[in-house]
């Protein structure tokens, strides 16, 4: 494909760029943009975040080294955005979109926007399937029972996903901040703290065993060390490294099957470009894993 200077390739306003070959109605995946920030207290712009990693996306190789793939060739359709003014009216519309995508047996990826967006897809998941567990990347605990009065924050999301009865599990990986009004919610059996876990893989075994065979994993980017991930609204120093976080999906996705999964949070700063990049990239890392894990 094509490639001029300063400009990434292919297509503007689609994943990798994609031509319509490669993002027609056969494609095995929908990318469903949420540009939607209202409750962040901190770092604002998190509404620019699916156009910043879908523009950095442009920019990835399409060939994978580890699984020997090019993963693109699945087919990855780029939706149009869910553009909304309230929280609710953006959560009925993207709850309508997700279940609408896996009525037609496509794999939906949500991209946030603030972390208040997730218990959407989640709750579209869970009605498909019955023993849903949910996988949570993130600094914080987001089990809020309400934020500054809004119990449709971005802090209280966990806690919304919590109330979904049908499902079956939750495991948080990377938290390091959380307030006394979450403690009698957190599930510390099920919550692996970024300070326990930093410098080992012993974890890895005994949090994919708490996970049924169908997982979601909701990406909030914050879980990542501000070092590799600074553009966020909320960054906590102490988080998690690329291979590590990496090393884990691989071997979940090996061990259980990975239905659905959203990442949000993503803050662009427009005088560091490497952020946007390592999203995209995280996005294809998952894909190839999940799509390719009969082969690694
Ligand atoms: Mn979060």
């Amino acid at each position: 494909m094509t490639h001029s200077i300063g400009e990434g390739h292919g297509i503007k306003g689609r994943f990798c760029g994609l031509p319509n070959e490669f993002a027609d109605e056969k494609a095995a995946v929908v990318i469903l943009p949420v540009p939607f920030d209202l409750t962040s207290t901190y770092q604002k712009g998190s509404d620019l975040g699916p156009a910043a990693l879908i523009e950095a996306s442009r920019n990835l190789e399409y060939y994978d080294i580890e699984s020997n793939s090019e993963p693109y060739r699945i087919g990855i359709i780029t939706a149009p955005p869910v553009i909304c003014e309230s929280s609710e009216a953006m959560l009925k519309s993207t709850y309508e979109k997700t279940r609408h995508y896996l009525s037609q047996g496509k794999f939906v990826i949500t991209l946030g926007g603030e972390h208040a967006i997730s218990q959407a897809p989640i709750k579209a998941y869970a009605e498909k399937y019955p023993d849903l567990s949910v996988l949570q990347f993130d600094a914080h605990a987001d089990l809020h029972p309400a934020y500054e009065g809004n119990p449709l924050s971005h802090a209280s999301v966990m806690a919304r996903v919590s109330e979904i009865e049908s499902i079956s599990s939750i495991v948080s990986v990377g938290i390091r901040s959380m307030s006394v009004q979450e403690t009698p919610f957190i599930n510390k059996s099920h919550t692996y703290f970024a300070s326990d876990i930093h410098d080992n893989n012993v974890w890895m075994d005994r949090a994919i065993s708490q996970l049924k065979e169908h997982v979601y994993i909701t990406f909030d980017l914050d879980a990542f060390d501000p070092a590799i991930m600074p553009s966020t609204g909320t960054p906590e120093p102490g988080g998690l490294m690329w291979h590590q976080t990496l090393a884990f999906i691989k071997q979940l996705a090996r061990e259980k099957h990975i239905v659905g999964f959203d990442i949000v949070e993503l803050c662009p700063n427009p005088h560091n470009k490497a952020p946007d990049f390592l999203a995209a990239k995280l996005l294809y890392k998952m894909l190839s894993y999940i799509f390719a894990s009969e082969r690694l």
